[in-house]
């Protein structure tokens, strides 16, 4: 399961110089034709609770989640506990590198229960989380 948070669904639709010029549709077709052996679902919400509800109701049967919590990442107390209470691994991911990016963008409540995190790989970085749950 990839699980994006907020803003994410502008994609490919604004600020192109940041997060490049393609939708996660798009992207996501992709994926699915790259891993046609896997069942791969997507998720987007810009609510909180939305994300944290997904991820509860996924983090019990599912063999692997992409999280991508954008801005969350960096306030969420709530998404973070939400990956620590549940049993599905969890792999953080960026598009950007949040770390050369503001001092706020350093911080991530998720990385402390996630089992790794990819950054900075533009959107090959959700192809590269995929991989690592299969290898
Ligand atoms: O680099 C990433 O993947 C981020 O999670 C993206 C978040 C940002 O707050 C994190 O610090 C790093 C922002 C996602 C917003 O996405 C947009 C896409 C197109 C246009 C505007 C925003």
């Amino acid at each position: 399961m990839i699980i994006n948070g907020p803003n994410l669904n502008l994609l490919g639709k604004r600020e192109p110089e940041v997060y490049g010029n393609t939708t996660f549709e798009d992207y996501f077709e992709q994926l699915k034709s790259k891993f046609p052996q896997l069942e791969l679902e997507y998720y987007q919400s810009n609510v909180e609770g939305e994300l944290i509800s997904k991820i509860q109701e996924v983090g019990f049967d599912y063999d692997g989640i992409v999280l991508n919590a954008a801005s969350y990442t960096h306030t969420s107390v709530g998404i973070g506990d939400a990956v620590k209470a549940i049993n599905t691994p969890v792999v953080e991911v960026h598009i950007s590198n949040t770390h050369k990016r503001e001092d706020f963008r350093h911080i991530s409540y998720i990385s402390s229960g996630a089992k790794g995190v990819i950054l900075g790989f533009g959107l090959q970085s959700y192809d590269l989380a995929i991989q690592s749950f299969l290898e």
